[in-house]
C-alpha cells in the first residue's frame, strides 16, 4: 500500500529560522512554500530525494494560530516530529482499507495537501502513537 516516505512534518514556531537551518545544516533546497488556511499551516518543502514514484521531503510547518493542530501539538510538546507521511497511489482507496481494520481516520474525506496533493490523516492513537498522514502526490 505505501510507496515511499513522502514527507516527514516538523513543527516549529520559526518557519523562516527552520529553513535556514535545515538549508545550511543538510544543504537542502525549498522546493514549495504554502499557506494551507484549512489545516493551519504555513509550510515549506524541501527536497530530500527524487524518484520515479515522487520525492521525499522534509515538511517545516508553523502553525497559524495556536489552537490550530500544530499550534497546540507545540503548546504541549514543543518543536519537533509532528507526523509521518506515507506516499499512495490511491488516497481513497487506501482510506477505505485502512479504515475497514478498525483504524480512525480523521478526515472522512481527501483533502488538499501540499504541492497538489490529496491527503488524509490516520489517529495516532490506532497506529502507534505516530501522526500518520496518507499522500496522493499530484504528480505520479
Ligand atoms: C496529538 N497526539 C499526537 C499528535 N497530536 N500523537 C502523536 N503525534 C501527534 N502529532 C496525541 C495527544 O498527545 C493525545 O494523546 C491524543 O493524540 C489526542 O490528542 P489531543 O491533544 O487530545 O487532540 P488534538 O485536539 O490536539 O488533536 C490531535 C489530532 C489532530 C491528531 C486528532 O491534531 C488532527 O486531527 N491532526 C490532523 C491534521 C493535522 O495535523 N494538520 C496539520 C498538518 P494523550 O495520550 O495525551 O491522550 S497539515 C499538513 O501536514 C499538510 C499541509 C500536508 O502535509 O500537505
Amino acid at each position: 500500500m505505501f510507496m515511499r516516505i513522502d514527507h516527514i512534518g516538523i513543527a516549529c514556531h520559526d518557519l523562516e529560522a527552520k529553513i535556514k537551518l535545515f538549508a545550511e545544516t543538510f544543504e537542502l533546497t525549498v522546493v514549495a512554500r504554502e499557506v494551507n488556511e484549512e489545516q493551519g499551516v504555513k509550510e515549506a518543502m524541501l527536497l530530500v530525494a527524487d524518484g520515479a514514484g515522487g520525492g521525499s521531503y522534509i515538511q517545516l510547518l508553523e502553525p497559524l494560530s495556536p489552537d490550530s493542530p500544530v499550534g497546540k501539538f507545540l503548546a504541549k510538546r514543543g518543536e519537533g516530529v509532528h507526523h509521518v507521511a506515507f506516499g499512495v497511489p490511491d488516497v481513497a482507496d487506501a482510506m477505505d482499507k485502512i479504515g475497514a481494520k478498525g483504524v480512525r481516520l480523521l478526515d472522512e474525506r481527501p483533502r488538499h495537501g501540499t504541492m497538489g496533493s490529496q491527503i488524509a490523516f490516520l489517529h495516532p492513537k490506532d497506529v502507534g502513537g505516530m501522526l500518520t498522514e496518507l499522500v496522493q502526490a499530484a504528480r505520479p
